[in-house]
């Protein structure tokens, strides 16, 4: 089997950490593996597949023979060095919001819309890790029934903001337990025993940037242009894992039964839906898995042809790494590196 050179540009991050692990696990074919971050980290020594490697401060040459390069250092730093990996010959699989709704830029879930990665032209986007869980549990419904609508709120995780955000939820709870004060440095609010209506900034709409990219990266994602979702996005003092509740109207009528049936059959979810007995999913028992899971399904009691349902994925997994990991996957199967 062909085995592939690989970059992680971020490695030292968040989404960079889960990321090597998801390659560990999935017996990802390297031959070659680099792990780069800023000159902050470099020299900082990480452990993959029982090796020791150094981080590498990323530069122009650090893409020299690279087939696939996984980014997830954030947007400016996407913009900056995306096209230079790209001339040098990489691929990359990008997790910023960077390239996302570039129009020469695929926007891929494999779930959705695996065939996307055929046309890419060196740079492939991971979408925001809200609207991957969401789209993977709305897009096989939307096939058989046409959805026309979506409300959703979302309850997400620190980490999706990060390495310093896990911090901030740590030392802020430590903090008030103890009587002290503590003020965040990596969110926008006090999280702690707290629930924040605001991730990433606010729009001359009132919405904020995360809000509009589950509008239009789900509209991209799906090929559907004229779905409307009515997104509001919440911070809640959780680690890791983030829940929606997620309201759809369809075009056609949709029971519970044909709701449930249609999710059972879908990749990548796994239903686990019986209330009374107290089974739905919660972000602390999906922690470390690649699935979408998908409870609380129900007749939606302010539209005729509603339900609503209740989404939870790994936001660092499905979210981030495992979904890029995928995406690398079917570079390899198509025979796209
Ligand atoms: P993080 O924990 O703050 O880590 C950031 C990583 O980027 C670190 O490895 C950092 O290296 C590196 N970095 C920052 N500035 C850099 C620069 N100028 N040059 C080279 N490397 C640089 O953040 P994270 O949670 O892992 O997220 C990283 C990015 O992934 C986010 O900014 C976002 O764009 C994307 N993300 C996407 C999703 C999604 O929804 N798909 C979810 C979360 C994050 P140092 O150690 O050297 O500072
Ligand atoms: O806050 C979350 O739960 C998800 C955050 C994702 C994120 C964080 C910083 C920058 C993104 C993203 O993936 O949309 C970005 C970005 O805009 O690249």
């Amino acid at each position: 089997m062909k085995k592939y050179n690989v970059a992680i540009l971020g490695a030292t991050g968040a989404v960079g950490e889960v990321m090597r692990k998801v390659l560990e696990e999935r017996n990802f074919p390297i031959n070659n593996i680099k792990f780069l971050a800023s000159a902050r980290s470099a020299g900082k020594k990480i452990q993959f597949c029982g090796e020791e490697y150094t981080v590498e401060e990323v530069k122009p040459e650090s893409f020299e023979g690279v087939d696939i390069a996984l980014f997830s250092a954030g947007g400016s730093t996407s913009k900056q060095w995306a096209p230079i990996a790209v001339e040098k010959g990489a691929v990359v699989v990008d997790n910023s919001s960077a390239w996302r709704m570039d129009e020469n830029v695929p926007l891929v879930v494999p779930e959705v819309n695996p065939e996307d990665v055929k046309w890419h032209k060196g740079i492939i986007a991971n979408p925001n890790c809200s609207t991957i869980q969401m789209v993977v549990a709305l897009y096989p419904i939307h096939k058989e029934k046409k959805i026309k609508r979506v409300i959703v709120s979302t309850y997400q995780a620190v980490s999706g903001a990060g390495a310093r955000a896990i911090k901030d939820l740590e030392e802020e709870t430590k903090a008030r337990l103890e009587g002290r004060f503590y003020t965040p440095e990596a969110l926008p609010n006090h999280i702690a025993f707290n629930v924040v209506p605001h991730i990433d900034v606010f729009l001359d709409n009132l919405h904020t940037k995360e809000e509009m990219k589950m509008v239009n990266e789900t509209r991209k994602i799906m090929h559907a242009p004229d779905i409307k979702v009515s997104p509001t996005c919440v911070r809640v003092p959780v680690f890791n894992g983030h829940s929606e509740n997620v309201v759809i109207e369809t075009e056609k009528p949709i029971t519970v039964e044909e709701a449930r049936e249609i999710l059972r059959n879908a990749p990548g979810v796994i239903v686990e839906d019986d209330p009374f007995n107290k089974v739905y999913p919660m972000p602390i028992d999906v922690d470390g898995k690649d699935d979408v899971f998908v409870g609380r399904i129900k007749k939606d009691l302010a539209f005729d042809n509603g339900i609503s349902m209740w989404v939870v994925a790994d936001n660092l997994r499905k979210g981030a790494a495992t979904n890029a990991v995928q995406i690398a996957e079917l570079l390899i199967k198509y025979e796209l590196v």
